[in-house]
């Protein structure tokens, strides 16, 4: 495939579709060593596997880096993507364009199609340089039934080369067994699809397997044609330079693809609607992320202030009932105090009170014995003064009989009194009166005290003992 965009300029018309993939797998023309004197160029068209890349391979075509066309024996298109080969013929320069095969899918075809286009479109820009002589329609005569993908690809056909262009199609048949009973039925065939479905073309010619000379020839019967515009070629040189609005395009996009185009068309608006939908909701999130933040901000500021508060307010229940815990805690420490004072008080008083009683009780005992003792007193008194009695009963009775001594004594004294030595009496009166303060004579009268009598006595007796007086 050919890039149309390397090669268009400003104001140069384009074709519509271009498939992006297959043309970064193409081979520019630009890098092909195109010699001056234009070049003809054949397209090759036909079902799957009919042969087109083996008729290119049988007349020695390469691309641009030498390689031939692949052919594959497997049902499944082999060749992917229209490509370009260069050959010569009768030594002069030819250019092949292979095409993959129609099938009954548009979307595909669609594909095929614009790439198709695409480069008869730079064909067609490049005219003195290349000039399309013809196309090479395949077709397997082995198929003996006129397939929904047959009809496709000749319709398509038709749609490329426009009813002048198809005067420069040659229909090639291949597949062909010779030496089979097939052979017959193909040939009967053969003659079917020409009357048929082949009319207009400039002829249908039998290519065997292998067949060179064959090959070479409907090239050479084509080159013996002037060169040709297809139909698409110059509906592509016309406003809008669309593929839609070409014949082929036209027939080629079914209501399916149009519809496809159609869904696609809306799909993307609907994207774009999404898009556009998912903007604004994602501005709206952030719009409402941001309020939402300015509300949790603020929450969170309200939310630290009240815990703020609450802790203050949480310290001064905490002070208050420390203080009040402190009053109490006073208060009954005071009370404690008081009810100790008053224990002790208590105590005191008990203890005053105890000791009261006791010095009541001491005092009772005292009184108690006192009164015993007086008693015992007055007893002993009585008892003293009874014994006194008996005694100054038992004493008047000495006592007498010692005033009866002392009155003897007295007499003897007095008859002492004769004698010379009246003086020594008198002293010992003297000494009588001296030691007992009264004379010997008062004594019966002044003191009856026995022992003073008996003193006096003896003191008499000693008296009169001194004086030599008997007693
Ligand atoms: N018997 C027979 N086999 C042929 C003939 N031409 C081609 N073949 C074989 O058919 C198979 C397909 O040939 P291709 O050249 O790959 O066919 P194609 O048209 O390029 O196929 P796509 O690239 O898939 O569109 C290959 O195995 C060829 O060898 C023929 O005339 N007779
Ligand atoms: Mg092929």
């Amino acid at each position: 495939m050919v890039s149309i965009s390397s090669t268009t300029g400003p104001g140069q018309p384009r074709p519509t579709v271009v498939n992006p993939e297959q043309r970064t797998q193409s081979v520019p023309v630009k890098e092909m060593n195109i010699p001056p004197t234009p070049i003809s160029a054949f397209i090759l068209m036909g079902q799957t596997g009919v042969g087109k890349s083996s008729f290119i391979k049988l007349l020695d075509g390469k691309d641009l880096h030498g390689q031939e066309p692949e052919v594959s024996e497997e049902p499944e298109s082999c060749t992917q993507i229209p490509t370009i080969y260069m050959t010569k013929l009768k030594n002069k320069p030819i250019l092949l364009l292979d095409t993959p095969g129609f099938d009954d899918s548009a979307r595909q075809n669609i594909d095929i199609l614009a790439d198709i286009v695409s480069n008869l479109h730079l064909f067609t820009l490049r005219s003195q340089e290349i000039k399309v002589r013809g196309v090479i329609f395949l077709y397997s005569i082995g198929e003996n039934r006129f397939s929904g993908s047959q009809a496709k690809t000749l319709e398509i056909l038709k749609g490329l080369c426009g009813e002048e262009g198809m005067g420069h199609v040659i229909v090639g048949t291949t597949m062909w067994d010779q030496n089979s009973k097939e052979f017959p039925k193909q040939i009967a065939r053969e003659k079917r699809f020409r009357d048929k479905y082949w009319k207009g073309v400039h002829k249908a010619v039998r290519l065997f397997e292998d067949d060179e000379s064959a090959a070479s020839q409907i090239l050479l019967d084509l080159l013996d044609l002037p060169p040709v515009l297809l139909l698409v070629q110059k509906e592509m040189m016309q406003p809008p330079h669309t593929l839609e609005n070409t014949t082929v395009g036209k027939a080629t996009m079914p209501n399916g693809y149009r519809e496809i185009e159609e869904l696609k068309r809306r799909a993307d608006a609907q994207a774009e609607a999404y898009e556009r939908e998912l903007k604004r909701r994602k501005a709206d999130f952030e719009e409402k992320e941001k309020d939402m933040r300015k509300i949790a901000k603020d929450l969170l500021l309200k939310t630290e202030e009240e815990n703020r508060r609450l802790d203050r307010e949480r310290l001064e229940r905490e002070a208050e009932s420390e203080r009040q815990y402190e009053q109490v805690r006073q208060e009954f420490n005071d009370q404690m105090k008081k009810i100790a004072d008053d224990a002790d008080k208590r105590e005191v008083l008990k203890r005053e009170e105890e000791a009261s009683q006791r010095r009541e009780a001491a005092r009772n005992q005292r009184e108690e014995r006192e009164k015993h003792d007086r008693e015992d007193e007055e007893r002993r008194q009585q008892d003293f003064e009874a014994e006194t009695q008996k005694q100054k009963e038992k004493s008047e009775v000495v006592i007498a009989q010692l005033v009866e001594e002392l009155e003897r004594l007295e007499t003897a004294l007095s008859k002492m009194t004769a004698t010379p030595d009246l003086t020594r009496f008198e002293v010992t009166i003297n000494a009588v009166v001296e030691a007992f303060g009264f004379h010997p004579i008062f004594i019966k009268a002044v003191n009856k005290s026995e022992k003073v009598i008996r003193e006096t006595i003896i003191i008499i007796t000693d008296q009169i003992r001194m004086f030599g007086g008997g007693i």
